[in-house]
């Protein structure tokens, strides 16, 4: 297909990254030719960015040999449609998966720097709030890894999620550019680039022979301009394109305003349609219903719409064809705008009729639901849609019209059902999102077994019914290369020495581990390296949060953002009851104990504030504290991100999942702590579940009430009061807390929290499920005075985890939702 001079195999100067001296002479040549610095005179940023730019020649070289195979073959693509995209830092993570870390650390040695200096120096990129955002991130490893043909769309935020510092106890936000030094990974496009439109008015005309056409005029256009980052998968000779989008006013100036000579608000038109790509909204789970938001999400839809289908049209002359090349999928509804997208590009620009553009829509998307928490379902007001998005509002009301002549078809006679189905909200006015993407997709997932049935059960049941097959599970999954052979090198090449280097492209390989878990030598070398991660944490914390904390101690790790439903508030109030029970008098039985929690909460999440707020009053009262010096202290370590989980996850002994039974949709956390030997204290909730399944009851700590015990609490008339003047101890820390026994200086800071906990009836179940922890933490230290049989158990749950990798979450996506094949036959 191609010519033979555009052949690029043997380019030049193409580096032998094998090799040490041609690495050294590279980075010299980046240095003084893309970085512009003397090298006598680089610091390690210096040198991370011409580092960085050597590779990127290398990758750019990578995604271009995939890219022909994949023109070349032709295959069924897969595009990852998500607003969100956290990939953290990527130095190590490429050098892993180019294998060359030894030689380019020799190189960079050779020149006077150490390389896990110079890969400090990279900012995290943070384009994504939590869960969501990084399972994205691991799914690209894996399709990279795996030669599935995939593709990530998403935004360039220029500020990613806010830097958090704890000041009096409160989080504080801070804008954070990850930008800021230069974003050396990136490859620009600037002529690459879509209009967006939005506004205007709809104007339909009929031709000689009836058909009816429509023009959407007189739009506000904003221009949306590629970045690509390249995402290497182990091995390294694939790369996943993941295409940012960046918003850039169509004008530079107004010239209405330049030529009055008003300079300042000539630009400013300019100013306003670049905010679109200015930064990310830092909720997690909750909505926030502004107009910014909603512009953001087409924004990116509509640019990846049409640089999708123009691929396709590049090599495809019918577009009927179009679901047999591409399946979209959208990571939860913030994309689900795709769907009268494409119906649009489909009508009015390729000049599809309804039934053919509708036949290829629906039978290329698929949609991810992450929440069952109802406030999290979008919904947008239908005014603010038909102003900003008139055309798209015309099919969707096209879309639901026919919807629900079915629905009546096969109901007939049930109006409820014809109104809870329907897309719009007629009561409030609102399109419902979820029920969009619904009707728009093949298939929807749930992201873990129990989440699945509860979609199925209480958040969809109708379209259940309706629609036979469509709702299927796929349980979230991680990467093993970032969350064991990145994070924690020592823990990795044990478990390599001792079962072979194949479980990092085959997780199930794991399993071997298991005949080694009583082997007492084995078992030392495994607490040993676990020692080691604490250290390392112990310099983090102390560094972050001037803690001297003791690596002998049991790390207790709640890190993940910070919600009611989360329940870091159950784990503080069963910290306070053991400072009270290692205070009262000897509590021998009570072992010593780090209690570590991270996460932001989101910027106007009033409770989620003051639960971090608690979190340090109390850690400031027990850390200085003589009587349980030793024994027990709590740290809340600021801004928790990616790079602190590397460092925090390989370092923990028990990692705390404690969410209400029900509201979890799968989690993520849980399966990298169990990954880096962590034993869980969790409930019965999202894939808590599953890890149990796997690890066996007897290598878990499970605690509380179940899904089922939940709801029927609930319905049964809960009374958080009743389990609160049931329990002494309860009783007690609740009484400290509301008199002020941790913020003396203040002491009603916390009745706004105790009162919406206990008087507003405790929706998630705080109270109900207290005693059942503190057992569970009784066991848990129990347990850990027999330090053979925790390594025991710890070795178990490693050995174990074989099904939570994304790997095994991609395989079976490219499977039963997507119909792709891998590029190379795997071995
Ligand atoms: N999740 Cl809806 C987010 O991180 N952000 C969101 O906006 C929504 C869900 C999480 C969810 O809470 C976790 O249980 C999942 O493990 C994770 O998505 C990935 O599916």
């Amino acid at each position: 297909m191609h010519a033979p001079d555009s052949s690029f195999n043997d380019l030049d100067d193409g580096i032998d990254f094998s090799d040490v001296q041609q690495i050294k002479r590279g980075l010299i040549a980046s240095m003084v030719r893309v970085v512009g610095f003397d090298p006598d005179s680089a610091g390690p940023h210096d040198w991370f960015l011409a580092l960085a730019s050597l590779l990127r020649g290398h990758l750019s070289e990578q995604g271009m040999h995939t890219s022909r195979s994949q023109y070349g073959k032709d295959v069924k693509r897969v595009y990852y449609l998500s607003m969100e995209f956290l990939t953290g830092r990527r130095l190590m993570k490429h050098l892993l998966d180019l294998g060359i870390e030894p030689q380019v650390r020799a190189a960079l040695t050779a020149l006077g720097q150490n390389l896990d200096v110079v890969a400090e120096q990279e900012s995290d990129a943070a384009l994504g709030n939590g869960g969501l955002g990084r399972l994205a991130a691991c799914f690209l490893d894996s399709m990279a890894t795996h030669a599935y043909p995939g593709y990530g769309y998403g935004i360039r935020y220029e500020f990613g999620m806010f830097s958090q510092t704890i000041e009096n106890g409160q989080q504080v936000e801070h804008p954070e550019s990850w930008l800021q030094n230069g974003s050396p990974w990136e490859i620009v496009r600037h002529n690459l680039n879509y209009t967006v439109r939005f506004g205007g008015r709809i104007v339909c005309f009929r031709d000689e022979q009836g058909h009816e056409s429509c023009r959407w005029v007189d739009t506000d256009d904003v221009i949306a301009e590629a970045y690509d980052l390249k995402e290497t998968g182990f091995g390294g000779s694939i790369a996943v394109n993941l295409r940012l989008w960046s918003a850039r006013s169509t004008q530079d100036f107004d010239l209405r305003y330049f030529n009055e000579g008003n300079y300042i608000e000539a630009v400013k038109e300019k100013t306003v349609s670049e905010t679109l790509s200015k930064v990310l909204y830092p909720m997690d789970t909750t909505l926030m219903g502004q107009e910014l938001r909603l512009k953001q999400e087409y924004f990116f839809v509509s640019a990846s719409l049409q640089d999708i289908l123009a691929r396709f049209l590049k090599v495809h002359k019918n577009p009927r064809l179009f679901p047999e090349k591409t399946a979209i999928q959208l990571n939860d509804t913030h994309p689900a705008l795709a769907v009268p997208e494409l119906m649009r590009l489909l009508m009015d620009h390729c000049g599809l009729n309804w039934e053919d553009a509708w036949d290829i829509t629906r039978n290329s998307f698929a949609y991810t639901n992450h929440t069952l928490l109802p406030e999290a379902l979008e919904t947008w007001p239908l005014d603010l849609m038909e102003t900003l998005l008139p055309r798209h509002m015309e099919i969707i009301y096209r879309i639901n019209h026919y919807f629900l002549q079915d629905v009546r078809r096969t109901y007939p006679g049930d109006g409820d059902k014809v109104r809870r189905m329907s897309i719009i909200d007629d009561a409030t006015r609102r399109v419902r999102m979820a029920h969009l993407a619904v009707v728009g997709s093949a298939r929807v997932n749930g992201v873990a077994a129990l989440h699945t049935h509860l979609l199925r059960e209480r958040v969809f049941p109708d379209f259940d019914r309706m629609y036979e097959g469509k709702f299927v599970n796929v349980t979230n999954g991680i990467t093993q290369r970032r969350w064991l052979l990145q994070s924690n090198p020592p823990l990795a090449a044990l478990v390599s020495e001792a079962v072979g280097p194949q479980w990092i492209r085959d997780l199930d390989r794991l399993r071997d581990l298991e005949a080694l878990a009583d082997d007492t030598a084995f078992q030392d070398r495994f607490l040993a390296i676990k020692r080691q991660a604490k250290v390392r944490a112990a310099a983090l914390i102390e560094e972050r949060c001037g803690l001297c904390v003791a690596p002998e101690t049991l790390f207790d790790i709640q890190i993940k953002r910070i919600h009611e439903y989360k329940r870091q508030l159950l784990n503080i109030l069963q910290v306070i009851a053991r400072y009270n029970r290692l205070r009262s008098a000897n509590a021998p039985d009570l072992l010593p104990r780090t209690v570590i929690f991270g996460g932001k909460a989101a910027p106007g999440y009033f409770m989620a504030k003051k639960i971090i707020r608690l979190i340090n009053d109390v850690a400031e009262i027990i850390n200085h504290d003589p009587l349980v010096r030793g024994r027990l202290r709590v740290v809340f370590v600021p801004n928790y991100n990616v790079s602190t989980a590397e460092i925090l996850i390989p370092a923990c002994d028990l990692s705390e999942q404690i969410s209400t039974a029900g509201t979890e949709a799968s989690g993520t956390g849980n399966m990298k702590f169990a990954l880096n030997g962590a034993l869980t204290i969790g409930t019965l909730d999202g894939a808590n579940i599953e890890i149990r399944e796997e690890v066996g009851g007897d290598n878990i700590f499970i605690f509380g009430q179940t899904a089922e015990e939940v709801a029927h609490t609930k319905a049964n008339g809960y009374n958080p009061w009743d389990w609160v003047n049931a329990d002494e101890e309860l009783r007690r820390v609740i009484d400290m807390i509301r008199d002020g026994f941790f913020n003396m200086e203040q002491p009603d800071r916390y009745h706004p929290l105790i009162n919406a906990v206990l008087n507003q009836g405790d929706p998630f179940l705080v109270m109900a499920d207290f005693r059942s922890y503190v057992e569970a933490q009784a066991a848990v230290d129990a347990l850990y005075l027999d330090q053979r049989t925790w390594a025991r158990k710890a070795i178990l749950n490693v050995a174990r985890m074989g099904k939570f990798s994304s790997d095994r979450a991609i395989h079976t996506y490219a499977r039963d939702i997507w119909g792709v094949g891998s590029m190379v036959a795997d071995a």
